[in-house]
C-alpha cells in the first residue's frame, strides 16, 4: 500500500477525503489542529506548514502529497500569505528536497471566480481570480507547473466546486462535488501514471455545471453523482435578493468579500443596500 501525506487533514473536506480513502492506502494525516477522530491505519502527525523543518518532516517517506493544508476562504492578506503563499511553497519545496514526485493539489473554483456564470469554461482558461483566497491558488497552480516542467515532479490540480454530503445552494448545484467523487478525483492523481502537469475540476457530473471538465474525463474521471437531484429542494430553500454581482459571477460571495466595498462595481450594477 502506498502512504500519502494528507495536509489540512482536520478540516472538512480532508476529513470527508481520509474516510473515503482509508481503506485504499496508509494515511499520514497533518494538521496545525488536532483530529476529532483518527481512523484506524492512520497516523496523525501534527506541523505548521508555514514553518520550512515541519514542511520537510512530514514530507519524508510519502509516496504522494495531497496537500489539503491552507487557508479555505477569503481572508485577511497576512494568513493566506503564511498559510497558501509560504505553506505552498514549503510543502512543494520539501516533496521536492525528499524525494516526493507526486503532488494533488487541491485547488479552487476561486481560481476562476471572475468568470461569469453564463461562460462555460475549461481547464485552459486564463485564471481570473475573485479575491485573494482566489489569487493564492492561482499561486499554487503556478507553482505546480513550474515544480513540473523544472524539476519533473507531477502535479495533478483539482479546482475543487463545493465538497458536501449534498448541494447546499443555488450556487453549489453548479459547483457540487460529492465526497465519493472527489475521492476519486484525488486517486486519479495519485495513481495515474502519466501526469506531468494537469488542471481538471473538482465537480461531479452536475447537469448545471459551469465547466467543461473534459480534460478529466480524459483522464478517467467517471463522476457518479449529479447534483440535479437535489436541485427541487435546493431550489426551493433559495432566498431571493441575492447580491447582483455575486449572482454574475461563477464565484459568488466570494466575488464581493471586502471589508471595504467593492471599488471598482460595473457600470449600470447597483449594490442592493
Ligand atoms: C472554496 O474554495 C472553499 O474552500 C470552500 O469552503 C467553499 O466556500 C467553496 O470554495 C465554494 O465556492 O463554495
Amino acid at each position: 500500500m502506498k502512504t500519502i501525506l494528507i495536509t489540512g487533514a482536520a478540516g472538512d473536506v480532508g476529513t470527508h477525503l481520509r474516510r473515503e480513502l482509508a481503506s485504499k492506502y496508509v494515511l499520514k494525516a497533518s494538521d496545525l489542529r488536532s483530529l476529532t477522530k483518527i481512523n484506524k491505519e492512520e497516523k496523525f502527525v501534527r506541523a505548521d506548514i508555514s514553518k520550512f523543518s515541519d514542511a520537510l518532516r512530514i514530507t519524508k517517506g510519502v509516496d504522494a502529497v495531497v496537500h489539503m493544508g491552507g487557508y479555505s476562504v477569503e481572508g485577511p492578506w497576512d494568513g493566506i500569505l503564511q498559510a497558501n503563499i509560504i505553506g505552498c511553497y514549503n510543502v512543494f519545496e520539501a516533496a521536492r528536497r525528499n524525494g516526493v514526485k507526486r503532488i494533488v493539489f487541491p485547488t479552487s473554483n476561486h481560481a476562476t471566480g471572475f468568470y461569469r456564470r453564463k461562460d462555460t469554461i475549461d481547464h485552459r482558461v486564463y485564471p481570473k481570480p475573485d479575491g485573494r483566497y482566489g489569487v493564492s491558488k492561482v499561486f499554487g497552480e503556478a507553482l505546480g507547473s513550474l515544480y513540473a516542467d523544472k524539476y519533473g515532479m507531477e502535479v495533478f490540480c483539482i479546482r475543487i466546486g463545493n465538497v458536501n454530503p449534498v448541494p447546499i445552494d443555488k450556487r453549489r448545484l453548479s459547483i457540487w462535488l460529492s465526497p465519493r467523487d472527489l475521492a476519486q478525483l484525488v486517486t486519479i492523481g495519485i495513481e495515474h501514471p502519466k501526469i506531468r502537469f494537469e488542471i481538471v475540476y473538482g465537480v461531479s457530473r452536475n447537469k448545471r455545471s459551469w465547466y467543461d471538465n473534459s480534460n478529466a474525463y480524459r483522464l478517467g474521471y467517471k463522476p457518479q453523482d449529479d447534483s440535479e437531484r437535489y436541485a427541487k429542494e435546493v431550489m426551493a430553500r433559495e432566498k431571493p435578493g441575492a447580491d447582483p454581482i455575486a449572482e454574475m459571477y461563477q464565484g459568488g460571495t466570494f466575488t464581493v468579500a471586502e471589508e471595504v466595498p467593492n471599488p471598482a462595481p460595473l457600470p449600470k450594477m447597483k449594490r442592493k443596500k
